[in-house]
């Protein structure tokens, strides 16, 4: 009795080894086949930095405004240039002041028929007014937004231009969204229905885009947005919303953060929930969304940083250097994944 057991043992051990050899064998057999290597291009921050001076030349970026058109033109002219196939969604959103905001989500496609797909976001309208509980001057006139806005957009544009030179026989998408910034902002409201309320008058441009998608059943793996990766000092915790929607993608992404030299940006710490665009893209689209946003620690801005909706949100605030933390983390993530190896 004794004796078989000890022989069932090992007649069990025996070919669970041989499953494991098997295993091993079949996926070194198929890995060639799988995916091409690609290295990962360098990031030029002096190049995205440029990007978002280019943005903040315009002026505000508000919705009907001069400067939101003329800057609509010169970023779907770039994108075309690095060899994306760009559309303009149109779309009219209603503020919450009953203002209606004639927009566009800009949507540039690398690699459009690809299957495997990764999205990339960035909003890239600007604040219509300076309502910061810390804000001291023209509260009333909208800001500039170097970093609330501009710098996503700046980090994207250098990301599209590196696909354009480096490409993959992966699809990358890069929505701007519209719209994003106009939403109404108050320390306290009446109700919990108010304040319900409320956090669907932010994300305009998301929420129409997740509802209005450019491909019907469009289906990229996950999707990472960028909201205020410009500034110095940035900090980029794990935002609340991203470790529910998807766990799996900010735990890789902070890892290779961390591995690249870049931990003091990517702090592996938990930060709070931001109704931002990538809530809306997961909650309507079902699309697994992270968010890289700047939520330095003992802030007293509502989370953000101390220029957050403050007319200090302007060039001075930027550091090129985590624009390229940001930037090039991104970039080692696409070829990464493209490459199979992420
Ligand atoms: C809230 O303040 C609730 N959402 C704002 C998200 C945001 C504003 N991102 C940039 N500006
Ligand atoms: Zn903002």
């Amino acid at each position: 009795m004794r004796l078989s057991l000890l022989f069932s043992c090992c007649l069990l051990i025996f070919t669970a080894c041989q499953n494991d050899a098997n295993q091993t064998n079949t996926q070194t057999e198929q890995a060639p086949a799988a995916a091409k290597k690609y290295d990962v291009p360098k990031f030029e921050r002096d190049s995205a930095l440029a990007y978002v001076a280019k943005q903040v030349s315009f002026g505000p970026r508000v919705p009907n405004s001069d400067a939101h058109k003329a800057c609509k033109d010169w970023l779907v002219g770039k994108l075309e240039s690095f060899g994306a196939e760009v559309i303009e969604q149109d779309f009219v959103a209603e503020a919450y002041t009953g203002t209606k905001l004639n927009s566009t989500n800009i949507i540039a496609q690398f690699n459009p028929s690809a299957p495997k797909r990764i999205l990339l976001s960035a909003h890239w309208d600007s604040r219509h007014i300076a309502d910061s509980p810390l804000s001291t001057e023209r509260q009333n006139e909208p800001i500039l937004g170097a970093d609330d806005g501009g710098s996503g957009v700046g980090v994207l544009l250098e990301v599209a231009r590196q696909l354009g030179q480096n490409p993959t026989d992966m699809g990358v998408d890069i929505v701007l969204f519209d719209a994003e910034d106009h939403g109404e902002s108050k320390s306290e409201y009446e109700s919990q229905a108010d304040a319900q309320k409320s956090t669907f008058t932010w994300g305009l441009g998301s929420q129409y885009w997740a509802q209005n998608l450019h491909v019907s059943g469009y289906r990229p793996r996950y999707g990472i947005l960028l909201d205020m990766v410009g500034s110095r000092n940035a900090y980029f915790p794990k935002e609340q919303y991203s470790r529910q929607f998807a766990p799996q993608v900010v735990d890789k992404v902070w890892k290779l953060a961390a591995k690249m030299g870049y931990g003091n940006y990517f702090a592996d710490a938990e930060g709070g929930g931001i109704t931002d665009d990538h809530f809306f893209v997961a909650t309507y689209a079902r699309i697994p969304m992270i968010d890289i946003i700047n939520l330095p620690p003992n802030s007293n801005n509502r989370g953000f940083g101390s220029h957050w909706h403050t007319q200090n949100d302007d060039m001075d605030i930027i550091d090129k250097r985590t624009l390229r933390a940001v930037g090039q983390v991104v970039l080692a993530v696409l070829y990464k994944e493209a490459s199979g190896t992420f």
